[in-house]
Order: C-alpha cells, then structure tokens, then sequence
C-alpha cells in the first residue's frame, strides 16, 4: 500500500522537460504603421532555418520540473539565455561576465528546477540594452506541479490565460544595431507581445473575451525599458503575484504599474457586456511623463451576475472637480442613489488609501481632502475614486498634485 502511493506521487511530480530553442538574427517584424524593421530573437526548434518571434516562444513547465533548454546559436553573434527571475546557477544563469556566451554556431543545454509557480521572463544577456531592443526575450510560465489551471499549488483558479509582454522598439538604435548613444532612448514604438498600435487588439495571444463569470489569468512582464502603467479601471481585478510568488495579501486595482522586469498575475473578470478595454501607458523613467499608449481590448458576452459586479444606468456619478487638484475634489451624486455608498479610495499602485461611506439621499456631494486614511495628504499622483452601492461601481480617476 505505502509502495503505490510513493510510485503514485513520483508520476505526478517532477518531469524531465527538454526544450529545443535556436537563436536567429534574421527577424522581420511589420509594425502598424508598415515600417519594417529587423529583429533578433529566438524560436523553438533544432538545426538551423527559420526565423525569430518576437517576443520568444512562451516556456512552460510544472513547478519541479527539471528543465532542459537545449539551445543552439544559428547567427552571426553570440548570445546567451538569462532566466531572469529563476534563481539558477551560476553555469545556467546566462550572463556573459559571470559564465560564458554561446558563440557563433555554438550550443549549450541550459538546466533548471522549475521553481514556485508562477510568471517569469527570459532575455539573452549579450550586450544587454541591445539585444533586448532587437527582440531577444520572452516569458516562461511555470505551472503548479500537477499542470492544473491554478496561479499556483492551492492558488486561484482561472478559465484562460493570457501572457504579455511589454517592450519599446527606438527605430534609431534598432536601425543603427549599436552605433547609436545608448543614453539617448526615444522610443517610437510601444509593444505588446511584439505588436504595436492597432495590432495589439488583433493578436489572439493578446486580446480575449470572457463569458459570464470566467475569470482570465493576465500575466504581466516588462522586457522594455520604460514602466508601464495599465488602467483595469472597466474590469474586476485581483492582484495575485509578482515575481513568481503569491502576495502576502491580494487586492483590487484599477491601475498598476508594472516596472521594467517586475511580473505581476492578475485576475480579470468583466463587470459589463460587450468590449472593455485596459489601456497601458508607457512612462518616463524620469518625469513619470507618458511618452505612448497601448490598448487591449477584452469582450464580455452572457450573463456576468457571478462576478459579483454590474454597471448600472442609474447610478450616477460626475467625474471629479477640479482634477488635477489640489486641496480637495468633489464628486456630485445623483440622487437617486438612495441608501449608502461606499467610497474606496486607491493609489495608482491599487493600495486603498482610504474608505469612507457616504449617502447621495439628500443629493449630496462627496468631497475627498486628499488625505489617506491616518489624516496625512496623501502623495501627487493618480488616484483612483471608486464608488460602490450593492453590485453597482463606478470608478473616477482623479490627480492629486500638491
Ligand atoms: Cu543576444
């Protein structure tokens, strides 16, 4: 009896995986606008021919794996593969100055455990800024150890799953392949999964729809250089994880930035029929200023009573006033509204700063002093004002400058 289930859970745990992955330099990639650029990257396969994706192929293995990435260098320069976020060793870490590069026609079998489940990125670490700019990254998704559609062992659930991974493409570095001031960084193109502008919506890897209820699995990479910024301010969301690892305590955001390198899983169900949209923007290092946008539509279809939210033409919110603002803004209520409202108050970040409740009986005005919830002004920024009655929510965004 004690031999069957030891046999039993050895089945079910650790597998050897073995993935075949090349490098190319030969890429061509469309963008919206019908300039054609060349990238570099990687695909799945051995022996030479083909060309790169961009962004590479999505890796996936289940928690305890023992992975084997038998990668071979078919281009001109030499490359590596950084696991970025894995924790490996120092042989399979993938960065030219602590091991080694694969050379011109060269290969190397990369080895790992896959770790806690989760969401991570991989890049080739040769000439860094570079390489990544032309293409040379993509995400590796490692599953719980039995493979089921869960964050993680014990973890949420989630009905499909979509992985993004954001970049930028500076249309002079990417011409110029390293003649260029790399302190100079303008990008002109702000990508999703390797497409730009309209194309984005277009990508079935990218755009999705739920219906009803279902709950999608977002994992979110940065492999660009500039934070991204996303507005989920028409979806219901759950902040599960970041970097490979459970929060300690999940939450609710409208908006979340997401840094260069970081991951974050998020939850989305819809809150209302028809096409939503989560909007990213991509921001200055330096004065947080947005220098492009990029926008994924997502389409709800049935009846979304499970997820527990709907929008209502009866409850009635202004935007606030002023916004930008400085000592206080104000939002009218219709009222309509009778009964309690409940006023969460969240940062950009999608931390509450503060929760108040309210009642629109006497046609009232809710006025926020910019002030968290402990009586200090809360920082500069965007904020995001939800108002919530039973299954109704509205949500207004609002800048607090000081
Ligand atoms: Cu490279």
């Amino acid at each position: 009896m004690i031999l069957t289930l030891l046999v039993t859970a050895s089945m079910v745990s650790a597998a050897d995986v073995h993935i075949y992955m090349k490098s190319r330099m030969n890429g061509t990639l469309v963008l919206s606008d019908g300039t054609s650029i060349t990238t570099w990257g990687f695909r799945l396969g051995s022996g030479m021919g083909g060309t790169p994706q961009v962004p590479g192929p999505i890796l996936e293995a289940n928690e305890g794996d023992h992975v084997f990435i038998h990668f071979q260098n078919f281009s001109p320069m030499p490359h590596t593969i950084h696991l970025h976020g894995l924790d490996v060793d120092q042989a399979n870490d993938g960065v030219p100055q602590t091991s080694f590069s694969i050379p011109m026609g060269g290969s190397y079998t990369y080895e790992f455990i896959a770790p806690h489940a989760g969401s991570y990125n991989y890049h080739c670490h040769v000439d860094t800024i570079l390489h990544m700019q032309m293409g040379m990254y993509g995400a590796i998704n490692i599953l719980p150890p039995d493979g089921s559609n869960h964050a993680w062992d014990g973890g949420p659930a989630y009905d499909l799953e979509r992985t993004w991974v954001t970049g930028e493409v500076d249309i002079l570095w990417n011409q110029q392949q390293g003649n260029t001031d790399f302190t100079i960084y303008e990008p002109d193109y702000f990508m999703v999964n390797g497409k730009d502008g309209h194309l984005i919506g277009e990508d079935p890897y990218t755009s999705f729809g739920l219906v009803g209820a279902e709950t999608a699995l977002l994992r979110l990479g940065n492999m660009g250089y500039l934070p991204v910024r996303y507005d989920f301010s028409s979806l219901w969301t759950e902040v599960v994880a970041s970097d490979g690892r459970p929060l300690p305590q999940s939450f609710a955001a409208n908006g979340l930035i997401v840094a260069p390198g970081e991951r974050y899983d998020v939850l989305i169900r819809a809150t209302n029929e028809g096409v939503s949209h989560i909007g990213l923007e991509y921001l200055d290092l330096y004065d947080g200023s947005v220098l492009g946008s990029a926008t994924v539509p997502v389409t709800a279809s049935g009846a979304i009573s499970a997820a527990g939210e709907l929008f209502a033409d009866d409850f009635v919110i202004s935007p606030g006033f002023p916004s930008p603002f400085s000592s206080s803004v104000s939002f009218a209520l219709n009222p309509v509204n009778q009964g309690t409202i409940e006023i969460n108050i969240f940062d950009v970040r999608g931390r509450r700063v503060r929760q108040v409740q309210t009642s629109a009986d006497s046609g009232g005005v809710f006025v926020w002093d910019g002030r968290d919830q402990d009586g200090r002004e809360a920082p500069q920024g965007v904020y995001h004002v939800q108002f919530r009655q039973g299954p109704k929510v509205v949500t207004r965004k609002v800048v607090h400058v000081r």
